[in-house]
C-alpha cells in the first residue's frame, strides 16, 4: 500500500479512539498527539502538523455532534476532513487535446512519468506524442525513445543536439496533429540558474496547458523549496508524486503541495508505464485511514444493483437471522467477489476482524445454501438455534444435500453472526458512516 507507515499509525490512532469508553477532551488530546507523531514521522512539515492538530482539537470540542452521529464518528470525520484539507483536492487533468510540460529535479521521475502519462491518455483513446527536451543527461534520448517504442507512442527527439529550445520548437511542428503532446525536460542536481532559464525558454515557446512538477515521494523538507522555485518561475499547474510504491514517507512532497497551494494530479506507484494513479483525495485518505474504498463500494453497488438497495441495516440489526443472511449474501453476490466487497467496507481499519471464511462464499455455495434453506421451516429460518441433529437429518433428506452441507451452512451463519456482533460492539454504524462521508 501507498504510505503504509503513515497509514498504519493513523489507523492505530483511530482504533484507539473507537475503543475508548468516553470521548472527552483527554481522549481527543491523546488521539491528536498520536496523529501528530504519525505525521511528523512521515516528514510532514511541523507547521502544517500543528495547524492541523489545533483545528482537530478545536472542532472536536466546539462543534456540535451532528444528529445521527455519535461522538466517535464526529471526531473521525473531522480527522478525515482535516487530512483532506492538508492534502487538497486533486488537480483534474482533462481528457482532451493539450500540451503538458514535465518539470522537476534530477531523478525525480519525469521521464518515467512522461511514458506513464502517454500510456494513460492512450488508454483513454487520445493519441499522445512525446518530445524529448532533455539534452543534459547522456542517455536521456535513448531512455525515452525506448519507453515510447514499447508503447507504440510517437516520439520526437534530436540525439546529440544540445539546443533543447530548438528541439521543442521543431518537435511541436512535427507532432502538431497529435492530441496530447508531452514534453520531457532535463533535471539538474539542484535548482541551478541554467535549469530555471532553460525551463522558462521552453515554457515561452511551448505554451503548455499544464506544467506538472514531479516530486520524489521520498523527498523530505527540501521539497517545499523546490516547489516554490518552480512555481515562482513558470507556475505549477499540478504535482505528480512519484515512487509512492516503496517505503517513501510522502510527507515532504505533501507539505510542498500544501505550501505552494498547488495540488496533486497523479501518483506514481511503480516503474512500469501502467503504474500511475489519478489522484483523488477522498479515496486516498479513506485508504490511508483504512476506511476502505467507500466511494468505490458505492459506485460498484450503484452500477450492479441499480434500483435495488443494499440493506446494510439488516446486517447491523440485533436479530441477525438466517433469512437476513441469505438476503445479504444474494445482494452481495450480485456485486462481485465477496472478498473484494468486504475489503472495501471499513471493517478492517475499525478493529473488527473479518474471518477468512466470510469471504469464501462463491456463487456455487450460494446455490447449495439456497437448496438447504428451501427445506427449512420459516420458524427455523428465523430462529436457527432450534436446528439440532434431528432437524439437520430432516433438512438434509428434504434437500438432497448431505448433513455436512447443512452443518457448513450453520457454521457459516454463526461466523457471520459473530462478525455482526463485532460490528455492533465496535459501536460502528456502517450506513451512517457512509452517509457521513457524503454518500
Ligand atoms: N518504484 C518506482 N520507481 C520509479 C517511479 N517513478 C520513477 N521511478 C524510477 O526512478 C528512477 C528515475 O526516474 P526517471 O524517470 O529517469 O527520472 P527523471 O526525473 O527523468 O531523471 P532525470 O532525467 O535524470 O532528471 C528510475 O529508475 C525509475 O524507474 C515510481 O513511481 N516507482
Ligand atoms: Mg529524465
Amino acid at each position: 500500500m501507498v504510505m503504509e507507515k503513515l497509514g498504519g499509525s493513523l489507523q492505530d490512532a483511530l482504533k484507539k479512539l473507537v475503543k475508548s469508553g468516553r470521548i472527552d477532551e483527554h481522549t481527543v488530546n491523546e488521539v491528536v498527539k498520536d496523529i501528530q507523531r504519525a505525521m511528523l514521522q512521515a516528514d510532514v512539515n511541523v507547521k502544517l502538523v500543528m495547524t492541523m492538530s489545533n483545528h482537530i482539537k478545536e472542532r472536536a470540542m466546539k462543534e456540535d455532534v451532528p444528529s445521527g452521529m455519535n461522538p466517535r464518528e464526529h471526531v473521525i470525520r473531522i480527522v478525515y476532513q482535516e487530512l483532506i484539507n492538508i492534502i487538497g483536492k486533486g488537480t483534474d487533468i482533462p481528457l482532451k487535446p493539450q500540451k503538458i510540460m514535465m518539470i522537476g529535479l534530477q531523478g525525480s521521475g519525469k521521464t518515467t512519468t512522461t511514458s506513464k502519462l502517454a500510456r494513460y491518455f492512450q488508454r483513454k483513446g487520445l493519441r499522445p506524442a512525446v518530445i524529448c527536451a532533455d539534452t543534459f543527461r547522456p542517455g536521456a534520448y535513448q531512455q525515452l525513445k525506448t519507453l515510447c517504442g514499447k508503447l507504440n507512442v510517437t516520439f520526437y527527439g534530436e540525439e546529440g543536439n544540445p539546443d533543447a529550445v530548438g528541439i521543442v520548437e521543431r518537435g511541436l511542428k512535427e507532432v502538431e496533429k497529435y492530441d496530447v503532446i508531452i514534453i520531457d525536460t532535463a533535471g539538474r542536481h539542484s535548482l541551478e540558474k541554467d535549469l530555471i532559464e532553460e525551463m522558462e525558454q521552453i515554457h515561452a515557446i511551448a505554451h503548455p496547458d499544464y506544467k506538472l512538477l514531479v516530486l520524489d515521494g521520498a523527498i523530505g523538507q527540501q521539497a517545499s523549496e523546490q516547489a516554490r522555485a518552480f512555481n515562482d518561475s513558470i507556475g505549477i499547474s499540478g504535482v505528480v508524486i512519484s515512487k509512492l510504491d516503496g517505503t517513501a514517507k510522502g510527507g515532504g512532497a505533501i507539505s510542498a503541495v500544501s505550501e505552494t497551494n498547488s495540488s496533486i494530479a497523479f501518483i506514481g506507484v511503480g516503474e512500469t508505464p501502467e503504474d500511475l494513479e489519478k489522484f483523488e483525495s477522498d479515496r486516498f485518505i479513506s485508504k490511508l485511514l483504512g476506511m476502505g474504498d467507500i466511494q468505490g463500494l458505492i459506485e460498484k453497488a450503484q452500477e450492479n444493483l441499480k434500483e435495488e438497495e443494499l440493506d446494510m441495516e439488516a446486517m447491523m440489526r440485533g436479530r441477525f437471522t438466517l433469512k437476513d443472511m441469505y438476503k445479504q449474501l444474494e445482494t452481495l453476490n450480485k456485486m462481485g467477489p465477496m472478498k473484494q466487497i468486504m475489503q472495501m467496507l471499513p471493517l478492517g481499519g475499525m478493529g473488527v476482524k473479518v474471518p477468512e471464511e466470510a469471504y469464501q462464499v462463491t456463487g456455487e455455495k450460494l446455490t447449495k445454501y439456497r437448496v438447504v434453506m428451501d427445506s427449512m421451516t420459516e420458524e427455523e429460518m428465523l430462529n436457527p438455534r432450534l436446528i439440532g441433529s434431528a432437524r439437520i437429518k430432516r433438512i438434509s433428506m428434504g434437500s438432497g444435500c448431505g448433513p455436512d452441507d447443512v452443518r457448513e451452512l450453520l457454521k457459516y451463519y454463526k461466523t457471520m453472526q459473530n462478525t455482526m456482533k463485532g460490528l455492533r460492539g465496535g459501536k460502528f454504524n456502517m450506513q451512517k458512516m457512509m452517509k457521513k462521508f457524503g454518500m
